[in-house]
Parts: structure tokens; C-alpha cells; sequence
């Protein structure tokens, strides 16, 4: 007996639980579920309840001349009651996932009672209803194949970025200063009335760990007081931060197309059913491969003018721009050499131009927009001096990032990669809010 059917019957015959996701294994034996009951159908002498354990759904018949017993129980059981529930696993191409389970046992843990009925049905809900009950929204099936998304998109990234010989490390939350401008910071009362802000991005402290380990890459929230009421905006997001040493524009271009394959196809690979949940077009996902256009700033505007777009040079592109531009591509399009007045401080000047900066932007296709920032960083001690006093930002709580330009300067980039956008896009989903287990949104931190 191998180790999967021992863990149907262990030694003293009793049954051990499976998941939903395994049932394929099991078809003909019968087996142990734990989860919960999504949908109960009544047809006479006849149940068809469906259970769901947070790795699926699966259909059950249950009879009442077979299994009387299991069939009183279940017998008007509510929506959402946890149940253990024993029975045979049966193909049946109908059904989805393929199988189905013959429910000879059922054994509730907890009803839902009548009188306080689960407040999301199998029906259209408005979504600020849906957003109210997120703590019982990410249950259906749904929301809970796109977290199962997420993980992946997580394990994947995380897989590439050791692969390439980067190693993991923390920036700390609470920073003494900006980094992505000072419009969209949160200000904490520290201990003492000590002024802090939840950081923007880690990028500023991965520079700094870099010039200790090399390369090296960050993967945490970030926090930004975007008054933009968006779809593609979230006070607290996710980014993946990579940084390296002696790594310049180009290779770091590079380094983010592997990474944003390595997740969609990470994905592609391992979430298939959860993909199949939502209904994706998987074609359009196929194609992302590098190597990924790259177009130049200067000649993204023209393109935005042959569109019609009236784009010129030094505006920054908004989402109207960014879908005009990656609507020619299959694949993510990388907007390279943006004109340094528009971008963050801490950029490297082109050689040649210096009025351009050797930042990027890597743009999602059909329309989620930007889902990676970065640039070369400068590394010169007296043109990053001359960027602060531009950008007004206070010297004093930069002079440890200075410290970097006076001690062993390199060259070095690095990008960071919003998570969210990332997943939503390849979920498709209309929303970034649905792609992180608690959105948080310039009108909501509740639940
Ligand atoms: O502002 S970024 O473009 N770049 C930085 O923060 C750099 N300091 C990163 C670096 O070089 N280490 O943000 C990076 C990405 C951006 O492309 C989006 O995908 C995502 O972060 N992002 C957001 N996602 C969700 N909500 C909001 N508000 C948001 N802002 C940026």
C-alpha cells in the first residue's frame, strides 16, 4: 500500500481526510472531505449538496433509500455549515472538476442558523456589499482561486529571483524620509512625536544592502496615500524590489522581463484549474516570453500621437497612454529613457542626454497598465547631491544613503515589481482590490 492509500484508511480502518484538489487520485474509493457546505439542491429523495474545502468544489448526490441517515442530516443544512463529509469518489464528466462524491456520511461541525443565514448567496452582489464582507467573500470560489494565484505568482517570483543568484532580504517600514515623492506619504506619530512614514518602496535600503551582499532583492507591503480612487490604486500593496551591485540598465531590463515570465508562466503551469475558476483566456498568457518590446519614451509619444493622443514631451503617461501604447503588443512592453524632470530623484542620467533618465517601465497588456518601476540609480556623490536640493528633499535624513556614494560607489539598478497589478492582470480581473486578501483603499480599512 503506497503512502497515498494509506492515507484513505490508516491501520484501524478508519478514514483520513483528502482535499478536494486530490480527488482525481481517488476515483472508485472512498474517502474523507473537511470543509464546508457552498450549495445544497433539493429534489425530492434526492440531495445534490456541493462542498468546498479551500482547494475546490467538488458536487455530492446522496440519496435517501442508500444513506438515510446522512440523508436527514443533511436535509436543509445551511448554506456555509462546516461539515465532515465521508463517501465514494465517482467521475462524472458533468460535474466540475470531473468528479463527483457519493455521500454515504456527514457529520456537521457547526449549522449556520436559520435565523443568521451566510449573507453572501450564489447570486450578483454590488461590490461595496462584497468589499463589507471581504472576511467572508474570499470563501467563494472565486476569490479563493485568486489568492491561490497570488501564492503562486509569490513562489514563482521568489524561485526566479534565487535561480538568478539574488538573496532575499527586509527593508524596514518605518523610514525617516520619502523615496517616491512626498505627495503619497503616510506620517506616523513615532514614539515621542517623533515624525516617521510607512515607506513607499524599500528600494532606498535594498541600495544599501546591496553594496553588502551583492545582489539582492525585498518582498513586502508598501504604503502610498494615493488619492487616486482607481482601479489599479491601493494605499498598501506589495512589491517585490530586486537591487544589484554593478548591474546596469540594460541587464536590469532584462532581469525583469525573466522575472514577470517566470510568474506568468509559474502560474500557467500550476494554477490551471484555479485559471479555468475564473475563466481566463490563457492564450493571451501563453506569449509571455522574452525577450519584451522596448519602445523609448520619445518614440512612445509619437505613437501616442499617431493615436491621436495629444502626448508631449515631458508629460508622464497615465492609463489612457499606457493601454494606447501596450495595445500593439502581446506580450508586456518596456518604456525605456523617460525625460528625468518627470521621474524620481535618485535616477542615473543618460551619458549622451542627460536630460534623460535611465529609468523604465514595464506595461502590461490589455490595459493593467504600469506593473514595474525602475531605473539605474546614480551613483556619483555630487549629482546626487545636486537631485536632493532639486527635489527639496532634507539632506540630513539622507546622508546615510550618501554614506553609499562615499564609500566604494558602483554602478547599480534595480526595479520594483507591484504584485498586485501583476496578478490582476493575469487573473484578469476588473479590480486590483479582489487580488489581495484585505484591500487597503483611500476609502476603506474596514474589515
Ligand atoms: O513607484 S514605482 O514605479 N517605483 C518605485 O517605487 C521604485 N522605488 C521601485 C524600485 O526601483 N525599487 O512603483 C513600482 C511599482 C509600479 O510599477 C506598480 O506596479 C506598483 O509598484 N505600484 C502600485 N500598485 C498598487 N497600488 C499603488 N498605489 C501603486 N503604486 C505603485
Amino acid at each position: 500500500m503506497g503512502l497515498r492509500e494509506m492515507n484513505v484508511a490508516n491501520e484501524t480502518g478508519q478514514m483520513t481526510a483528502i482535499t478536494i484538489e486530490q480527488v482525481g487520485r481517488y476515483d472508485g474509493q472512498e474517502v474523507t472531505l473537511k470543509g464546508w457546505l457552498y450549495n445544497l439542491r433539493e429534489s425530492g429523495k434526492l440531495l445534490f449538496p456541493i462542498f468546498r474545502d479551500g482547494t475546490g468544489i467538488i458536487q455530492g448526490v446522496c440519496a435517501l433509500k442508500e444513506n438515510p441517515e446522512a440523508f436527514e442530516s443533511l436535509k436543509g443544512l445551511t448554506q456555509e455549515s462546516s461539515v465532515i463529509v465521508t463517501g465514494k469518489i465517482r467521475a462524472e464528466k458533468r460535474a466540475p472538476g470531473g468528479y463527483e462524491i457519493g455521500v454515504s456520511k456527514i457529520e456537521i461541525i457547526q449549522r449556520v442558523p436559520e435565523s443568521t443565514p451566510f449573507p453572501i448567496q450564489l447570486k450578483e452582489h454590488g461590490v461595496d456589499f462584497l468589499l463589507d464582507q471581504r472576511h467572508l467573500w474570499i470563501r467563494t470560489p472565486r476569490q479563493a482561486a485568486i489568492l491561490r494565484i497570488r501564492a503562486e505568482a509569490i513562489r514563482a517570483a521568489r524561485e526566479f529571483m534565487d535561480g538568478q543568484g539574488y538573496t532575499l532580504t527586509d527593508a524596514p517600514m518605518f523610514t525617516p524620509a520619502a523615496c517616491e515623492g512626498t505627495s503619497t506619504l503616510f506620517e506616523v506619530n513615532y514614539i515621542d512625536d517623533q515624525k516617521a512614514y510607512l515607506t513607499q518602496s524599500g528600494q532606498l535600503y535594498a541600495e544599501a544592502i546591496a553594496m553588502a551582499l551583492g545582489k539582492v532583492y525585498t518582498f513586502g507591503p508598501t504604503f502610498r496615500a494615493e488619492k487616486s480612487k482607481t482601479r489599479r490604486h491601493l494605499t498598501e500593496f506589495w512589491m517585490l524590489e530586486p537591487e544589484a551591485a554593478y548591474v546596469e540598465f540594460e541587464e536590469i531590463m532584462g532581469l525583469g522581463e525573466g522575472l514577470v515570465s517566470a510568474i506568468v508562466q509559474g502560474v500557467l503551469k500550476n494554477k490551471s484549474r484555479e485559471l479555468e475558476t475564473l475563466k481566463r483566456d490563457t492564450t493571451k498568457l501563453e506569449n509571455v516570453k522574452p525577450p519584451f518590446p522596448r519602445i523609448s519614451y520619445e518614440d512612445a509619444v509619437a505613437v501616442l500621437n499617431k493615436n491621436g493622443n495629444p502626448a508631449k514631451f515631458g508629460d508622464d503617461f497615465g492609463g489612457d497612454e499606457e493601454t494606447i501604447i501596450s495595445s500593439s503588443f502581446d506580450r508586456p512592453v518596456l518604456i525605456h529613457h523617460y525625460p528625468a524632470a518627470i521621474k524620481a530623484f535618485y535616477m542615473q542620467p543618460d551619458a549622451q542626454r542627460p536630460e534623460l533618465a535611465l529609468a523604465f517601465d514595464m506595461i502590461a497588456p490589455e490595459g493593467y497598465g504600469e506593473i514595474i518601476g525602475g531605473s539605474q540609480r546614480i551613483h556619483d556623490y555630487d549629482v546626487l547631491v545636486g537631485r536632493l536640493r532639486e527635489h527639496r528633499l532634507p539632506e540630513e535624513a539622507f546622508q546615510w544613503y550618501l554614506d553609499l556614494r562615499r564609500y566604494g560607489s558602483v554602478p547599480h539598478s534595480g526595479f520594483g515589481l507591484g504584485l498586485e497589478r501583476t496578478v490582476a492582470w493575469i487573473c484578469g480581473t476588473e479590480h486590483i482590490r479582489e487580488v489581495i486578501p484585505f484591500p487597503r483603499m483611500i476609502y476603506r480599512v474596514y474589515p
